[in-house]
């Protein structure tokens, strides 16, 4: 690997690109995860690479359906654990949130592997691995119907950071609060979950940390920001903000 120069302009987005690579090599992301990482980039750059009101207020209020959550679970897959494995604990320990590996290109190995780094990161338990608590959702017809029923299966609340479309939906017709994490507004995953946080999973997880320690501190009553919250009005507010910069720049 080249070392990448603080100076270079676009070293952050370098970095983080380096690190999916890396995650490839180690057997955590499949050849198809830098793909989903592209498109990612993509939507990206239209944002600004940076972290808009819209996606703050979305923060806001998955850190306080989560930390009011009874039984919460981050689902981790393949990009999850190669670019956040460390903040996936840390949200895991402020909210008491269970982690499960739950992948969409399935394989055992992989399951292991990811499970192990996660370990590496200081998580105590990992769920998703052990088939004696396999189960499945049946509405979702990949592998990610595959769950724990420690985990996602007897969730309330389900984290869902870069995911692809029909899970969200079925989480959803199964009562589950979904929160997702997308850069793309219009992936159905982003159309279907109760709240969309259109961001970089790389920033918008220390951002969750934060506003989830602070509401952590604070009585639940306080928690106005999920019951304000509306996530199509919210994509709508990201959508025009993406087509204000597109526009600005076509017109200079
Ligand atoms: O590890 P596996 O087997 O579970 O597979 C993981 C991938 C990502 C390959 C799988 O879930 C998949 O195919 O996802 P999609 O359908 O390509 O959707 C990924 C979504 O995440 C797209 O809408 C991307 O725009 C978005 N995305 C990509 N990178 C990021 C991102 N969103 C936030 N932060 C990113 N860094």
């Amino acid at each position: 690997m080249n070392e990448i120069s603080p100076l270079h302009p676009r070293a952050e987005s370098l970095r983080t690109r380096e690190k999916l690579v890396k995650g490839f090599r180690a057997g955590l992301v499949v050849p198809e995860g830098l793909a989903a990482h592209g498109r990612g980039e993509a939507f990206d750059y239209i944002l600004g690479e940076r972290t808009n009101e819209q996606a703050k207020k979305a923060i806001k209020a998955a850190a306080a359906a989560l930390i009011s959550a009874k039984n919460p679970v981050i689902s981790v897959n393949g990009n999850v654990a190669a670019l956040v494995p460390k903040e996936v604990v840390e949200i895991s320990k402020i909210t008491g949130a269970k982690i499960e590996v739950n992948l969409f290109h399935g394989s055992r190995k992989r399951e292991r592997a990811i499970a192990r780094w996660l370990h590496e990161h200081g998580a105590k338990e990992v769920l998703g691995v052990d088939p004696k608590f396999f189960t499945k959702i049946k509405e979702i017809q990949s592998n990610r119907r595959k769950v724990d029923i420690r985990g996602i299966a007897s969730a309330d609340v389900v984290l869902v950071p870069l995911e692809d479309g029909d899970r969200t939906e079925a989480l959803r017709r199964s009562g589950k609060t979904v929160i997702a994490i997308d850069l793309n507004p219009m992936s159905r995953t982003a159309q279907a979950a109760n709240i969309t946080i259109v961001d970089n999973v790389v920033r918008a997880m220390p951002l969750l940390i934060e506003h989830a320690k602070r509401l952590s501190k604070r009585s639940q009553n306080n928690f106005k920001g999920i019951r304000i919250f509306n996530n199509e009005s919210n994509i709508r507010a990201t959508l025009k903000l993406m087509f204000k910069r597109l526009k600005a720049l076509s017109s200079k």
